[in-house]
Parts: structure tokens; sequence; C-alpha cells
């Protein structure tokens, strides 16, 4: 009796957990506010679980994300868009005070898997959240082949004046293997993206500059004709006018 009642329970709280991630998914889908309303989010769920789930979860490419990426396409929001890289809570931090730039998990599909883990498992049709692989454990898991593919949607979708914010106290704020440097940089295209700002987040006595040797290599992978600027700033100044709503966002660098 005693093995059943735990079974059981064990069953039960696996098969929560495993509603939890779709109720999660679901409840921030409905949730988001953006420009465009009446996605259906059951169906943009499909695309998403048609991905991983029964796949070893080693073994999920990028491209298995395409049928995700069309149900819930990125919309070009020209001249806002924002990128970084090891800056994750400071760009976030303020792009919530300033609404003036849109990152990728300002969107549809960022916002709603923010934060989250899941995968799935050959045999089953289930989507768990224990027991995936970490972001390096294995290339190719649910997880990190999103991240890839919503990136590569999201940059591809750039137009305008783009602006990137890189951390600036550290020896290398381009890193060629990040996301941003692998990923979004080399899906820039001039005939869409006009500039490409970066915005070299530093400490108030740096330890890098727009001199670095990575920013080289950055302005090698960029299409011709998308011209480059950096521009060095200390983080209280950001700080400073992301806390006052009388600054303009054109004024913050
Ligand atoms: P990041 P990215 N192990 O600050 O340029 C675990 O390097 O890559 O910025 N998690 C990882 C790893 C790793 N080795 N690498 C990346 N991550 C995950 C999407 C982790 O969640 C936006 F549009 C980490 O916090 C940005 O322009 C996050 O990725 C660009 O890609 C950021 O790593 C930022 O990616």
């Amino acid at each position: 009796l005693i093995v059943i009642v735990i079974a059981l329970a064990l069953g039960l709280s696996l098969s929560h957990r495993n509603e939890g991630f779709k109720a999660t998914f679901i409840a921030r889908c409905e949730g988001f506010h953006g420009k465009s309303k009446g996605y259906d989010c059951q169906k943009i769920w499909s695309a998403f679980e048609q991905a991983y789930v029964g796949q070893d979860p080693c073994k999920v490419p990028v491209e298995a994300y395409d049928p995700l990426i069309a149900a819930a396409p990125f919309e070009p929001a020209c001249n806002r868009m924002m990128f970084w890289s090891k800056t994750q809570d400071f760009v976030h931090d303020f792009t919530e005070k300033k609404d003036c730039f849109v990152t990728l998990e300002d969107t549809l599909l960022g916002f709603t898997l923010d934060g989250l883990t899941w995968c799935g498992k050959e045999g089953s049709s289930e989507t768990f959240t224990t027991g995936c692989p970490g972001w390096s454990q294995c290339e190719k898991n649910p997880v990190r082949s999103f991240w890839i593919r919503a990136s590569d949607g999201f940059a591809a979708s750039a137009c305008g004046d783009v602006t990137a914010m890189l951390n600036g106290s550290i020896d290398t704020p381009f890193s060629p293997t990040s996301i941003f440097g692998s990923i979004e940089v080399k899906r820039f295209n001039s005939t869409t993206v006009k500039t490409l700002t970066v915005v070299l987040v530093t400490q108030e006595s740096p330890t890098t500059n727009c001199t670095n040797a990575s920013l080289k290599d950055l302005q090698k992978e960029l299409d011709q004709g998308i011209k480059y600027t950096c521009k060095d700033v200390p983080e209280s100044k950001i700080n400073e006018c992301s806390s006052r709503p009388d600054v303009p966002c054109g004024a913050c660098w």
C-alpha cells in the first residue's frame, strides 16, 4: 500500500509539474501586452511543444523551432531594438524603467520563455522541467536551441538604428562565442539595419573602453554598409537617466 501511495503521489506531483509548465506558458503568453493582440496561445503552445516533445533532449536542433517562429513571428521595432551580452540584469532593469527599447525578452516568445527550463523524453509526450540538460551539457538541448533560434529571428527582424549594451567591466566585452557574437551580429542585414551603436557600460574606474580589441572583431563581423559607433557610458549615468522620466532616451548616452 505504501508503495502504491508513494507511486501515486510521485505520479501526481510529476503531472502537476508538467501541467504547471504549460499553465505558465499560456498565462505568460496571454498576459503579454504586445502591439498586436489576438495571439492564439494554444496554437503557439502546440508549435512550441512539437519542437522537443518525444525527443532525446540532447538532439533538438535549432530548426525544430522554425514552426514556432512562424506561428509567432517577430514584429520589427525599427530604431528601438536593444541587444545585449553579459549585461542581462542591467539592461532589463533599464528597459523596464524607460520604455524606449525592445529586447528579445520584451517580445511575445522571449517574454513567455524567459528564465524557464524544459525538455522532452524519448517515448513520452510530456514536458519535463527537471532533469533537463544544462546550457553547456550538450549542444543541442531544447533551451539552448530555442534561444539561438529566437535570437536569430529577432536579429533578422532588426531595422534602422540598432543598439547593443555590452559590459565594460570585463576584458572581452564582445565574445564571438556568445549568442550576440555568434548569431545576432552576423544576422544584421545592411539593407534594413542602418547603424549599430555599442553602449559599453563602464564602472567608475573603467577596465575597458571602446578601443578594446574585441570590439574590432565585432566590426569585422558586421555586414558592410552598417555604420558602427561605440560609446563608453558610466553605469551611474544610465541609472540616473532611467530614474528620471523627464530625460528623453536619446539623452541617456
Ligand atoms: P550572455 P549572449 N551557460 O550574457 O550574448 C549557461 O553571454 O550569449 O549573452 N547559460 C548561458 C551560457 C552558458 N555558457 N551562455 C548563454 N547562456 C544563457 C539574446 C544564460 O541564460 C538577446 F537578444 C545567460 O544568462 C541578447 O542580445 C544568457 O544566455 C543576446 O541573446 C545570456 O548570456 C544575449 O546572449
